[in-house]
Order: structure tokens, then sequence, then C-alpha cells
């Protein structure tokens, strides 16, 4: 079940003084390198075709990729998608993937979502059962997830950047919800940039169609015991466009009567 929502994260007001950033935690050393690691990974273009990434969706703005990787026979895709959306910004993109009282209105795989811990406003750990895909076994992820602000080497477009990573860990000895899950391991990270027309500030007054949220999505799961390829890829390939179009949607739905949020 999920639990009651937060104060808040703004950094400048949250409870722990930091910052909104949980630097004494254990997990701290790791969190920050992994989000550096992943926007750095974000960042990277998909080329030309020559370094393996294969486009598998092409519809409208949702260009998706992936590269064909097995590891012990295990299929390993890495994805990369990209998006842009109208009426919202970047920090309320990530607001709505980060905040948990969410996710269950957008996330479409999940049947149960626990926070283990909340180590600061920014950065929760959960533990989430996911649907089953009969025959397979059903799936469960114990991952930290972190949300921040980053305000260096932003495209030229754009006037600010938030992110949320989601990274599996082990930290939490937490057994599955009903003892007969598989554990999937998961490395995700939502990039997000607002671009405002030529000459316009977060400090003017916007109208909501002024805003365009550039998004970049990138997933790998390992499944965590064994699955066929090729029923695998056919989850991907039809699961993470319903994701990213419902997720997106979802957010201007709900943005759409509310104060612009920077
Ligand atoms: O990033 C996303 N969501 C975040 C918040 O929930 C978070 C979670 C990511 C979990 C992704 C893995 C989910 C596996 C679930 C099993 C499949 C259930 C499908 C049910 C269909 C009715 O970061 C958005 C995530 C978008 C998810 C896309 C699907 C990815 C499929 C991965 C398959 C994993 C192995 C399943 C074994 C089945 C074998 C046929």
């Amino acid at each position: 079940p999920h639990q009651a929502q937060q104060k808040g994260n703004d950094p400048s007001t949250d409870e722990f003084g930091t910052g909104g950033l949980a630097r004494s935690h254990i997990l701290w050393p790791e969190i920050d390198r992994v989000c550096r690691e992943q926007l750095h990974y974000a960042r990277e273009g998909v080329g030309q075709g020559g370094n393996g990434w294969q486009i598998f969706a092409d519809e409208g703005e949702i260009k998706m990729y992936k590269r064909e990787e097995e590891v012990n026979g295990l299929v390993m895709d890495p994805l990369k998608a990209y998006h842009s959306v109208n009426g919202v910004t970047a920090r309320e993109m990530c607001h709505y993937f980060f905040m948990p009282e969410f996710r269950n209105e957008w996330e479409t795989t999940l049947e149960d979502c626990t926070i283990l811990e909340k180590i600061s406003p920014d950065t929760f750990v959960f533990l989430q059962t996911h649907k089953r895909i009969w025959p397979a076994s059903q799936r469960d992820a114990l991952f930290w997830s972190h949300m921040r602000k980053i305000t260096d080497g932003l495209d030229d477009d754009a006037v600010d950047m938030w992110v949320v990573c989601n990274n599996s860990t082990e930290y939490s000895k937490q057994e599955s919800k009903n003892g007969k899950c598989v554990r999937i391991f998961l490395t995700v990270i939502l990039a997000c940039q607002t671009l405002l027309p030529p000459g316009k500030t977060s400090n003017d007054i916007l109208s909501r169609d002024e805003l365009t949220c550039k998004i970049t999505y990138c997933s790998v799961v390992n499944p965590g015991g064994w699955a066929p390829a090729s029923a695998l890829r056919a989850v991907y390939k039809r699961e993470y466009p319903k994701f990213l179009k419902r997720f997106t949607g979802y957010v201007i739905d709900q943005c759409k009567d509310n104060p612009i949020m920077f």
C-alpha cells in the first residue's frame, strides 16, 4: 500500500537541512555516482546505427532504441528513448515519476509498491511487485530512487534540467512479498529539460502552451532468471512505448489546471 505523501521535496525547506540530499547515508556515495554515470550515459547519442542502437518504436515524437545484449543467455537489452511533450516542465515530469502516490495511476505493470525507507525527501528505497506474465514467474524489484536538479551541461535551448535515477540495491535484505518472486535488477534514468520560446525565462509569466519538455529515458532490466528471449523482447516492445505515452499523458493531464512548477 502507498504511504502518505511526504512534506514535499523542496531542497531548501526539507527537514534534513542538507539541501535535500542524504549525504551521510551509507548509500549516498553509490547514489551520487550512479546518478552522474547515468546522466552521462543519457547524454550520449545513439549515433548512426554503427554502435548497435536499433530503432524499434517511432511514433510522432517518440523514438525508442535498443541494443541487443545477452549475458549468459539472459536478454538485457539496454533501451534509450526520446520524447518531447508540450505543457509541462522538467521538474513536473520528474515529480510525477518520483513521487510514489501517483505511481499506480500511470505504471501499468505494477501490482504493489512499498516504501522501505525514506532516506530524504528526494531519495526513497522501494520494493515493487510487478504483474505476472503467465507462464513466467512473477517479478519484483528493490531499488533506490533519487530525484535531483542538474545545473551544468544543459542543452543550449534548455532553461532547466531535472532527473530521476532508479537503481537496484541489495542493501535492504528484503524477501519478496509472497516469497515466490524472481528479483529483477534495473537501472533507469529519466532526464528532462524545459524549453521556452526564444527570449523567455522561467521568471516570466508564461502559459502552459509555451512549455516544452524534452525527455530522455534509459533503462536496463536484468530479468533475474531465465525467460525466453523472444518473449522478453516482445514484452519490451509492447510495454515501453505504452509506458512512455501513458506516463507523459498522465503528467500533462495532472498539470493542466495547476500553476507551473519550475
Ligand atoms: O521506469 C519505469 N518505472 C519505474 C517505477 O515503477 C521503475 C520501475 C521499473 C521496473 C521495470 C521492470 C518491470 C518488470 C515487470 C514485469 C513485466 C510485467 C508486464 C505486465 C504486463 C501486463 O523504474 C517504467 C517501466 C516501464 C516498464 C516496461 C516493461 C519492462 C519489461 C521488463 C521485463 C522483465 C522480465 C519479465 C519476465 C517476463 C518474461 C516473459
